[in-house]
């Protein structure tokens, strides 16, 4: 093997254990260190049900890797929105057409532990309980801590799929800086749970994913295939109530629950006790300058551009990053240039997600429950049937194709703009003028296979 085959992955989470994958099956030499326990061995740490939203864009991923069939054999279908609201009707608002437009609720650590089986059935060298301390690029030499010890180990290149709180992001920084900030973002989250019910079936429509919108906060449940639900409390951390400063105790959670979310009340019989176990996660928005370090090192997924949830896109973005990395590995005739074209065409994709994720919070939130909102959301369906190709929902641009954030981003600005131009000071799409909007549509929306 040339040592030029040679890569070194830092962590063996979502995109980590993924990319090991897509490059073994491609002949790359490929170790992944990763600072927890085998999760085959020890089970997974904290024990509570994570569970995430995988959409398009991570699943042609995981097809890539041959690692679909084995995710969705365990997922739960997610056809739409189920709105809670204070007052009226809950139901659900499908995010598609049909069920070919979906996403899926998969399990945390059921994720990753196939992940990690498949990349170390494909030859990658898995090494546990090795985290990651100092790096010396000159000398091209990495140290961890193993157990209780230090040990060093030669590297060719490191990719750092360590998370958010990268340590090899932090390392490359002191060779030269990246640029580095962070937006924390001022509301955080408390993670809740619903049990199954006592016949052992799910409490409510288990194929949705919840939201109960209250204007500046919510509550939001996606569904485990164990049949409980992990429900996430939306919060301030500041600030009137309700707020994290407010509602501290288990008391107090409860009263916010029988003022705010009265039908989910009942469904939480452990409210008191998560509410005070659970800690409150920060939210936050990581951006950087520079991705790589020449042909040394290179960041991808949380480690370059950590992102607020409420898009559901951290892990897809993620994803996308390990099949567009190991594409230029694969192309370029060096590292140098392949983590170079890998960061260029990433970067402004990762700045269009990382901005429509901080937007839909105000959507899911404030907007699902309005009726603006949902004259505008029926437009959009209508005009997706007139303009098939053309006109694509934003929710779809994102969700369903794979198309660049950069140009969803841009699109859905486009098309946002002639939505509330047509729906101003009307109540029924029978008022809608549909040749000027028709023209309108083909004059701004060029088809998205030419474009694409
Ligand atoms: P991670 O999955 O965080 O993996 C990093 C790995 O590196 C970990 O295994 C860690 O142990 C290891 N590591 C860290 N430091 C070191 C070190 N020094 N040395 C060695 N190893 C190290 N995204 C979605 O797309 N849809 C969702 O619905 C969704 N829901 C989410 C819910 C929650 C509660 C959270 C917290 C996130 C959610 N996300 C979701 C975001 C998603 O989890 C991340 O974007 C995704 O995990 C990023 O993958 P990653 O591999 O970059 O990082
Ligand atoms: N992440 C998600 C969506 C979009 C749903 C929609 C939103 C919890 C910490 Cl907040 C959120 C979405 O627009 O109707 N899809 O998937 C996942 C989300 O939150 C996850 C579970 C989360 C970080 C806590």
């Amino acid at each position: 093997m040339r040592p030029d085959h040679a890569l070194t992955i830092i962590g063996g989470g979502l995109a980590g254990a993924l990319l090991a994958t897509l490059l073994a099956r491609r002949g790359w030499s490929v170790d992944v260190f990763e600072r927890r326990g085998d999760p085959r061995v020890e089970g997974y740490a904290g024990g509570r049900s994570i569970n995430l939203a995988l959409a398009e864009r991570g699943l042609h991923a995981l097809r890539l890797a041959g690692a679909d069939g084995a995710v969705l054999r365990q997922a739960v279908m997610m056809r739409g929105r189920y709105v809670h609201p204070l007052q009226g009707t809950p139901g659900l608002q499908r995010y598609g057409r049909d069920d070919s437009e979906v996403i899926w609720s998969i399990n945390r650590g059921e994720l990753n532990l196939v992940l990690l089986t498949i990349a170390e059935s494909h030859g990658a060298r898995l090494h546990f309980d090795h985290a990651l301390e100092r790096v010396d690029f000159d000398a091209h030499s990495a140290s961890f801590r193993h157990h209780a010890e230090a040990v060093s180990h030669p590297f060719r290149a490191l990719i750092g799929a360590d998370g958010a709180g990268s340590t090899l992001r932090a390392e490359m920084a002191k060779v030269r800086p990246l640029g580095e900030r962070t937006d924390w973002l001022d509301h955080g989250y408390k993670e809740l749970e619903i049990p199954p019910a006592a016949d052992g079936g799910f409490r409510i429509e288990p194929n949705a994913l919840h939201i109960w919108p209250r204007g500046h906060y919510m509550c939001i449940a996606l569904p485990n295939d164990e049949r409980t639900f992990t429900v996430t409390l939306f919060l301030p951390h500041r600030g009137a109530h309700p707020s994290f400063e407010t509602v501290q105790t288990g008391d107090d959670a409860l009263a916010l629950f029988r003022e705010q979310f009265p039908d989910a009340l009942p469904l939480i019989p452990q409210l008191r006790c998560d509410y005070e176990t659970n800690p409150v996660g920060h939210l936050g928005t990581l951006r950087l300058d520079r991705w790589h370090l020449d042909d040394r090192a290179v960041l991808l997924g949380d480690a370059a551009h950590a992102m607020v949830p409420f898009h559901g896109q951290g892990m897809n973005c993620a994803f996308e990053d390990c099949v567009a990395l190991a594409d230029h590995l694969q192309r370029a005739p060096t590292l140098g240039e392949a983590f170079a074209a890998f960061e260029a065409e990433r970067k402004p994709n990762a700045a269009a997600i990382q901005q429509m994720a901080l937007e839909n919070y105000i959507e899911m939130r404030d907007r699902v429950d309005d009726a603006d909102y949902l004259l505008q959301r029926a437009l959009e369906l209508a005009l997706q049937d007139r303009h098939p190709g053309r006109f694509v929902p934003h929710y779809a641009m994102v969700t369903f194709m794979r198309i660049p954030y950069a140009l969803a981003l841009h699109r859905s600005e486009v098309q946002r703009g002639l939505l509330q131009a047509a729906t101003r000071g009307i109540a029924t799409l029978a008022q809608v003028d549909w040749a000027a909007l028709d023209a309108a549509v083909e004059a701004q929306l060029p088809p998205l296979d030419a474009v694409a």
